[in-house]
């Protein structure tokens, strides 16, 4: 991890501009009566977004990978990295696990390890993919043609088995939730049934969701495509609401901003989960296309601030406590450089929904005053609220310019000292 005094020293230089940078905004937002800065400092101070293990290594397209140097080699070295961006912008406080990716042979032994390091362990995330021998029974049983929707009863059940492996595996390291994430469906027309692979998939999905703890949530992550290429089991948030809803109480939705259509109004799909009660996760990413797994809030950073309205709506007034994480491929940036950026692009979207006059907006709505409603959301997205985001940092300790902070430290070319510059991460 880096230095803290090394943190703290490169605050100061950036400290008096800060001051009076978050003075001025202050004032600006009293002068409008808008939501107080303090409000929204504080309301950024608690938040926090997770990292996912497999997102601290490059990632890969199916024409190649290259690595970055330095990456980690093992499930303690991503906490170590996850740990060292928590240092940094003080809102990445938890990492979330892909089994097996990620297999601790001493659970409790890494459960100490994170906590030491001052970092928890959000929703595990089965794998049911790819084939991993370990659960396949040797190879004799494969996942090509599905997991639990596959036609072979033994299938589903391993699949169900690893499952309920992955909540055993969890609970031990104290994690709260499951999230499930699922290949299963066509590539051909007639392939298979769609009714049938869906009922065998609700199926599942209640045998697991009877093995969740009592203080256990699952969350259904639905996705358009890819790998299935004509028809996805969990296709799109409909789907997932009827699975959430056949799994049992315990079950959600959860929303990856790269897994929709092109141009699916992805905050009207929050609006209507939330209005259910269950929407109960997020993966941030962005997309120009598909599911590009590209920096959060770098393509469409106005999209990513509707959804935080309507986040703040469904909490009439505060972010509701759902599972956030960040989920992207970092295929050519560094990916803590990525994280950094997408955390900071998270924050700008919440402190700038936070903004939003609701009350206004509400009269606005009433009154069918469609330019008004529109000048309420814009004041709210064009207002440049990091200095906010940078004064809550500060108060966490962590770096006032995490990024600036990141390229000083030299944690890089440390890591690549350290763990080889040919180093790669497991995932895909
Ligand atoms: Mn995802």
């Amino acid at each position: 991890m880096i230095d803290p005094e090394r943190i703290a020293t490169f605050n100061i230089g950036e400290e008096l501009g800060l001051v009076e940078d978050v003075e001025n905004l202050a004032l600006r937002l009293d002068r409008e009566e808008a939501t107080p800065a303090e409000s929204i400092i504080e309301a950024l101070v608690d938040f926090s977004v997770a990292a996912p293990s497999w997102a601290v290594g490059t990632g890969g397209t199916r024409f190649g990978r290259f690595p970055f140097g330095g990456e980690p080699r093992t499930t303690e070295e991503k906490i170590d990295d996850v740990a060292t961006l928590n240092q940094l912008t003080a809102s990445n406080r938890s990492i979330s696990l892909h089994v097996p990716w990620d297999l601790p042979e001493d659970p409790g032994g890494l459960r100490e390890y994170a906590g030491d390091r001052e970092i928890w362990f959000d929703a595990m995330n089965s794998n049911t993919f790819q084939d991993n021998p370990s659960t396949t029974d040797e190879g004799r049983l494969s996942y090509k043609f599905g997991s639990l929707a596959n036609s072979d009863m033994a299938v589903r059940e391993i699949a169900i088995e690893h499952n309920k492996e992955v909540i055993d595996l969890g609970a031990a390291l104290g994690s709260k939730a499951l999230t499930v994430w699922l290949a299963d469906g066509i590539n051909h027309p007639g392939q298979a049934d769609h009714r049938t692979q869906f009922e065998h998939v609700a199926d599942g999905l209640r045998a697991i969701h009877d093995h969740l703890p009592d203080d256990w949530q699952m969350y259904t992550e639905h996705k358009p495509y890819e790998p299935a290429f004509y028809a996805t089991v969990n296709f799109d948030w409909g789907s997932s609401l009827l699975l959430a809803q056949a799994a049992g109480p315990k079950a959600s939705c959860l929303v990856d901003l790269g897994h929709h259509l092109p141009n699916a109004n992805i905050e009207q799909i929050v609006s209507r989960l939330a209005m259910v009660d269950r929407l109960g996760g997020f993966h941030f990413n962005d997309s120009k296309y598909g599911d590009d797994d590209l920096t959060t809030g770098s393509i469409k950073p106005f999209q990513l601030f509707l959804i935080f309205c309507e986040l703040i709506r469904a909490g009439d007034g505060s972010l509701p406590a759902l599972a956030f994480m960040i989920d992207q491929s970092h295929n050519i940036k560094d990916p803590l450089e990525d994280l950094i950026q997408s955390t900071e692009a998270v924050c700008i979207a919440y402190a700038q929904a936070l903004l939003v006059d609701r009350a206004g907006l509400a009269d606005a709505q009433e009154r069918n005053d469609a330019t008004r409603a529109q000048e309420i959301l814009q004041t709210a997205f064009r207002a440049d609220v990091r200095p906010l985001v940078a004064e809550a940092r500060r108060r966490a300790g962590a770096a006032i310019a995490p990024l600036e902070a990141y390229r000083e430290s030299g944690y890089r070319a440390a890591m690549i000292e350290e763990r080889g510059s040919e180093s790669v991460a497991t995932g895909l």
